[in-house]
């Protein structure tokens, strides 16, 4: 497992390194439909992780952002974003990252996320914790709401989504506040490292939570859906906090789709 983690790793980095490069320079945007704009960086970066990804483990599946990947026979499959936070690197935002999981038969066992603007490289292998630049990371120790900094995305348009906006309110309300970064994959690793203390969204890919979700739990935080029922990677939401607040968030949630029903 050490050796996919470290080719990951190199992997995410040359990757990183290309978006670095490429986000100095004036973006060149296009549209997979109205809300889902696309870069030449997503393309040139998927192209590149695919490329390396194949000559190393030629037999591994491969689900990827922009359609590069193809699925194999095999029990293993890389779950590749290969620019998360897109909108926020076509505006000059600088919040974006690289995001690459490993599954072994559907079950996250190795993930890499690399944020190639601050050089911090998040990994997680199953079992063996979570770190930041090779210092192990651990989630918060808030217990209350109160002392709370929460985080959330939204689609671009927030297409089908405003019942987000009604959690956003509700927790602006109760804790400290609630950011809206624009990459999930870093909104989940600022959650392993203790920076938030909570995050949920309601509707993510695969790849941008494999290795974010990974994180998380090695961490030592919870994940869930957002009714407190297990994960599941290929399905909707997606909820994790560092465990104490973990309650107290999901009957928030409650409280606020109970309300939104009687109205
Ligand atoms: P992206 O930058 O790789 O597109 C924003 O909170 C998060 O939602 C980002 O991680 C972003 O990933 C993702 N996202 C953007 N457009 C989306 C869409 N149409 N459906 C689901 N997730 C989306
Ligand atoms: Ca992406």
């Amino acid at each position: 497992m050490e050796n996919y983690l470290n080719t990951a790793v190199d992997i995410a980095r040359e990757a990183g390194a290309l978006l670095a490069q490429l986000f100095k320079r004036p973006k060149e945007i296009s549209y997979k439909s109205r809300s889902d704009l696309v870069t030449d960086a997503d393309r040139r970066s998927e192209a590149l992780i695919v490329e390396r990804l194949r000559s190393h483990f030629p037999k591994h599946g491969i689900v990827a952002e922009e359609g590069g990947g193809g699925q194999t026979e095999s029990d293993y499959c890389w779950y590749v974003d290969p620019l998360d936070g897109t909108t926020n690197f076509a505006h000059g935002f600088p919040v974006f990252c690289v995001t690459l999981a490993l599954a072994y038969r559907g079950e996250v066992v190795a993930g890499v996320v690399y944020d190639s603007i601050h050089e911090e490289l998040f990994t997680a292998e199953r079992g063996a914790g979570a770190y930041l630049n090779n210092q192990r990371i651990r989630v918060s120790k808030a217990a209350t709401l109160a002392e709370c900094l929460v985080a959330t995305g939204f689609p671009p348009f927030a297409d089908n989504h405003d019942l987000n906006i009604e959690y956003y309110y509700r927790f602006t309300q109760l804790c400290h506040g609630v950011r809206r970064a624009g990459s999930a994959a870093l909104d989940l690793c600022s959650v392993a490292a203790g920076r938030f203390d909570g995050f949920w969204e309601l509707k993510l890919n695969p790849w941008d939570k494999a290795a974010g979700t990974l994180l998380v739990t090695e961490a030592g935080g919870r994940v869930s859906n957002l009714d407190g029922g297990p994960f599941e990677l290929l399905a909707d939401p997606v909820f994790v906090s560092n465990g104490l607040v973990h309650d107290a968030m999901l009957a928030v949630f409650a409280d606020v789709l109970k309300n939104r029903v009687k109205r």
